[in-house]
């Protein structure tokens, strides 16, 4: 390849390509500069991150449950991945764009950076102003790549001026006539003539120059981000629970049956759903937490440290926590053993009274690092319930993604009425007063979570031998309690499954029923009762606005 050869204006199709990549690369450094800036302010402030936290707080409710049921956990991957593709067309679009006007395109590019910005600083975890930062100074870099790019192409408009310069083949590419042969005859100044040609070298050099640029800002801007959080890490490390003063029974020993496929008794931490707004998980410091108790009817307002909560009587508990998002039949539902301080008695200690008790204050308002707010009944937390700012998770300190150094907890309750992560401030408040994330968003004010059983094997569409078949699952009515789970064949009559021991009424229960099969295709339908003689229902409702209802069905084929 020779760069020296005598540059020449660009046909019209590789002026537009060049166009789009010069898009593309001032995309690709805006980004790459934003994500390096993040790193000086908060990781949460990049555009990415901010632009899908605010389409997060802004999705309506049954596309952010279609998303939550179609990608699990990996919804906030692919939500990222969206903006990213979304991000990649317009850059493109933009840069063939500023080829035809040069200044339109860097305008552009700022206009988004406008919307990064407005994202970031609109966040409810947004710390001020300096969040806008990653998004405009991406967006100043960017669009002025973008412009020094569009000059190595050469000035649109000189070329239009040129005699003869607007007779193109069909394709695009121009006829010799238009091509000027040198430079005194491009235009009257000489800087004009020099804008005319298209700067072949200079593109290259520039638009390497950029790629390698941007590359490095961007690595250094994650491996930046990657590292925060060290002070949170290592004070996570350092934490030792204490001893409760009240522990947990050892799990019964019938409790977890002995079932190839069924759900074990105890989530593992690593299977433990996970289930929250934040893209980028909050990394709290312990040593400098701080939980501050207030609001209505609280007459000794109190600010805990992490240490604080330590001092206190522990509670150890089982309790099985359900997301009001979880299907009939679906996966956001895990039992695992926590130990806390009983929220009950730390209100108490504040001088709350519920309202049962003539308190003034019926609802508790969770408010996180990231900006959640979990709103629950006063009532409910304080009715002799094991509600709990839970510090440990199965014998460790909370992980991370769990609500690390603190979180909340109350049994009987869907999770976003109760089970606020990275909680740092609790404030009674009323129903009337205010509505919290989800109520905002159209779920239900008051979630208590409803009577469930799900079929763990054999799975839907299974091929299992005829003979003996063992059918099981899990039930769970946490605080009510499971008494009795039935299983029907096809149209059959119900039949009583045989319940595994109870751990305690928190907590689900696993339950197995031996079934005779026979060969062709069936259906098997479960349904559970709970300690209040209710019934499972078999009316079918939505997740919206208080949770799924309806009965599990699995279809197999015996052979
Ligand atoms: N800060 C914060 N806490 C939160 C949420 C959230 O989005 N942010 N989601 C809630 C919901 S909807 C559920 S179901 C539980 C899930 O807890 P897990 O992720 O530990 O399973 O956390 C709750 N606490
Ligand atoms: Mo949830």
């Amino acid at each position: 390849m020779d760069l020296d050869v005598r540059p020449q204006p660009l046909p019209g199709i590789t002026r537009l390509s060049l166009g789009a990549l010069s898009g593309l690369l001032a995309g690709y450094a805006a980004i790459a500069v934003a994500e390096l800036v993040s790193a000086a302010v908060r990781p949460e402030s990049g555009p990415v991150i901010a632009v899908g936290g605010a389409a997060i707080d802004r999705t309506p409710s049954g596309v952010k449950d279609w998303a939550i049921r179609n990608f699990g956990t990996n919804d906030k991957l692919v939500l990222q991945l969206g903006i990213l593709a979304v991000l990649t067309v317009l850059a493109l679009v933009l840069g063939a764009l500023a080829a035809r006007w040069r200044v339109i395109g860097s305008a552009g590019v700022l206009a988004f950076g406008v919307v990064g910005a407005a994202a970031a600083t609109s966040r409810p975890d947004s710390t001020g102003l300096g969040d806008a930062l990653p998004s405009v100074v991406g967006a100043v870099v960017g669009a002025g790549l973008l412009y020094l790019l569009i000059g190595r192409l050469g000035t649109h408009r000189a070329r239009a001026e040129q005699p003869g310069e607007r007779t193109e083949t069909a394709d695009g590419v121009p006829t010799a006539a238009g091509a000027p042969s040198d430079r005194a005859t491009a235009s009257g100044t000489g800087d004009e003539a020099e804008d005319s040609r298209w700067d072949r070298r200079g593109f290259i050099v520039a638009a390497t120059a950029a790629a390698a640029a941007s590359t490095g800002a961007g690595l250094a801007g994650r491996a930046l981000n990657g590292s925060q959080g060290q002070d949170a890490v290592a004070s996570r490390a350092k934490v030792v629970i204490p001893a409760p003063s009240s522990s947990a029974a050892p799990v019964p020993r019938g409790a977890a049956l002995r079932i190839k496929d069924i759900s074990p008794f105890m989530t593992p931490d690593g299977d433990f759903y996970r289930v929250d707004t934040a893209l980028v998980v909050p990394k709290v410091d312990a040593t400098s937490w701080r939980l501050r108790i207030h609001g209505k009817g609280v007459t000794r307002e109190r600010t805990l440290s992490f240490d604080d909560l330590l001092r206190m009587p522990l509670i150890e508990r089982d309790i099985t926590l359900t997301c009001v998002s979880n299907e009939v039949g679906g996966p956001y539902v895990g039992n695992a053993r926590w130990i806390g301080v009983r929220l009950a008695d730390l209100l108490t200690e504040c001088g709350v009274r519920p309202p049962s008790k003539g308190g003034p204050a019926d609802q508790l308002v969770a408010r996180s690092v990231d900006g959640m707010t979990i709103g629950s009944p006063v009532d409910d937390v304080m009715d002799g319930r094991d509600a709990m700012l839970a510090l440990g998770m199965n014998g460790r300190p909370l992980p991370f993604e769990h609500g690390f150094p603190v979180r909340m907890l109350v049994p009987g309750l869907y999770g976003y009425v109760s089970a606020c992560k990275w909680i740092k401030d609790i404030e009674l408040t009323t129903f009337d007063a205010y509505d919290a994330y989800w109520v905002e968003r159209d779920w239900a004010r008051k979630a208590p979570i409803k009577t469930e059983s799900r079929i763990d094997t054999p799975k839907p569409f299974g091929r299992p031998k005829a003979g003996t078949v063992m059918v099981a699952g899990v039930a769970w009515a946490q605080h009510r309690g499971i008494d009795k789970v039935e299983v029907r064949v096809d149209d059959g009559p119900w039949e009583e499954a045989r319940l595994a021991a109870e751990d305690t009424r928190d907590t689900w229960r696993q339950w197995s029923y031996e079934w005779t099969a026979a060969k062709g295709g069936h259906t098997l339908t479960v349904r559970a009762t709970d300690r209040t003689g209710e019934t499972q229902t078999e009316k079918r409702a939505p997740t919206i606005p208080d949770g799924a209802s309806g009965r599990h069905s699995v279809v197999v084929t015996v052979d």
